[in-house]
């Protein structure tokens, strides 16, 4: 990410609580529903102002561990063994890693920062979680109290909470139709977070002036930001800007992003590719577009919700023998597995090569050892269930967050209608009309010694 080497001077709301350095600040790390369903991935708040010299605590705040990580510039992947680790001492520095290790719920990290700058950090196992550290000069006074700075985080929570529940609510299995008449289901195992977020821009000064601005996720690291504004003075340039912001109108440089030059009419847009940032921003980031001299002409919050949830969706779905059943994971944050035990089966622990490797093939006949292996963002898992049963399976990654599913196979039945004769179902049902022989010996006593007298409303099992 392309941090400004200087502070951008940092407006000051008039009312500086008096800082008595040094100060410990604390931040929140995630957040969950009671039951660990819905998870936000923030660090809460996003963006912390503090003095050189002052110190922040992380405290891991969900039910869903994460890290605390600065990497200074390193290529660090997710998950590696460097961020699984504590690293770096209790002084932060800009050079060398920083990291808080594995964080369970109710563990702590602390940083001590003497020097002023601004260090965006992120999550080790969930890298568009990310979070800014904004230092100013011993004695500087601050933007916001340490009650203030509280309420943000707890504000943010919440809305990163209902984002999730909202989405969850929203996220279901959908159909399509399989071969022979069988249907394919799709089982979301998670929710998603937008691939898409506007930002309404607008002037505090001048109420001619507005647009927006569209961030859309491109790739794991890479985000376009297109700008669209009116009301523009004609023919004049506009520089614009993503900040980590303490307020709406000052803050620090997180990125340029392209200017914008009017047309006579007054209106412009610009596009701008960025590279190194993990998903879209979060809290307290903004995009501010000033005028040549320096002016503020617009800025908007982007306030992207950052959730996920550790359930499949449903968590349990009926089928009939023959259907086909697809996993999914739509959420850029989580990875998870699709695994089925064996009677008696000890669950593999997760990151051991049982629990990484998928198993079993891809049908289903009875109650034998499937598994996924994991799947990550944009992968996905199929089986076909051909015996019917109930099948209950787990996430060996959130078992214990009660990331549980059940299917529940029935043998296929028809009901017999006004026309019908077993070649046409067999047609229909089977996909081919001489299977008819196959419906007659599998409903023999039903049916009866004639296959050609079958009765509306008579229930066939299909073989
Ligand atoms: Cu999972």
């Amino acid at each position: 990410m392309a941090l400004a080497a200087a502070l951008a001077a940092v407006a000051l709301g008039g009312s500086p609580a008096g800082a008595q350095s040094p100060a410990t600040f604390t931040v929140q790390v995630g957040v969950s529903s009671p039951h660990g369903a819905v998870q936000g991935f923030g660090f809460y708040p996003g963006i912390i102002t503090i003095n050189a010299g002052d110190t922040v605590t992380w405290v891991l705040h969900s039910s869903e561990p994460h890290t605390v990580l600065f990497t200074n510039g390193a290529q660090i992947a997710a998950g590696s063994p460097a961020v699984m680790a504590p690293s770096g001492g209790s002084t932060f520095s800009t050079t060398g890693v920083f990291s808080s290790g594995l964080l369970f719920q109710g563990q702590t990290y602390s940083l001590t920062f003497p020097t002023a700058g601004v260090y965006v950090y992120q999550c080790g196992l969930h890298p568009d979680m990310e979070g800014a550290v904004v230092v100013l000069p011993a004695g500087q006074a601050l933007p916001y109290s340490a009650a203030q700075i509280y309420a943000q985080g707890q504000s943010q929570m919440q809305e990163d909470l209902n984002a999730g529940y909202q989405a969850a609510a929203l996220t279901t299995v959908t159909t399509s139709p399989g071969a022979n008449g069988t249907t394919v289901y799709h089982v979301p195992s998670d929710v998603a977070s937008p691939s898409t977020w506007t930002v309404p821009l607008a002037s505090s000064s001048n109420p001619a002036v507005g647009g927006l601005a569209t961030l859309d996720v491109t790739g794991p690291t890479t985000l376009s930001v297109s700008l669209s504004l009116s009301g523009l003075s004609a023919s004049a340039t506009y520089t614009a800007a993503i900040q980590a912001a303490t307020t709406s109108s000052d803050g620090v440089l997180i990125d340029s992003l392209n200017s914008v030059t009017s047309s006579a009419a007054g209106s412009g847009t610009s596009q701008t590719a960025l590279s190194g940032l993990f998903g879209i921003p979060g809290h307290l980031w903004f995009i501010v577009v000033r005028d040549a001299s320096g002016n503020l002409i617009a800025s908007g919050p982007i306030n992207y919700p950052d959730y996920g949830s550790l359930r499949y969706f449903p968590a349990i779905l009926t089928i009939h023998v023959g259907d086909q059943v697809v996993w999914s994971e739509p959420d850029v944050h989580e990875i998870h597995t699709v695994t089925f035990l064996a009677p008696g089966q000890t669950a593999p622990v997760f990151g051991t090569p049982a629990s990484m490797a998928p198993a079993g093939g891809s049908v289903v006949r009875g109650h034998t050892f499937f598994n996924s292996g994991v799947i990550g963002p944009g992968q996905t898992y199929s089986l076909t269930f051909d015996a019917a049963g109930t099948y209950d399976y787990t996430c060996l990654l959130h078992d214990d967050l009660g990331m549980n599913g059940v299917i529940v196979v029935l043998a296929k039945t028809y009901t017999v209608r006004s026309g019908d004769t077993l070649r046409s179902i067999a047609l229909s049902q089977l996909g081919s009309a001489s299977l008819w022989s196959e419906i007659y010996s599998a409903n023999r006593a039903e049916i009866g010694p004639d296959p050609n007298l079958i009765r509306v409303g008579q229930v066939l099992q299909m073989p």
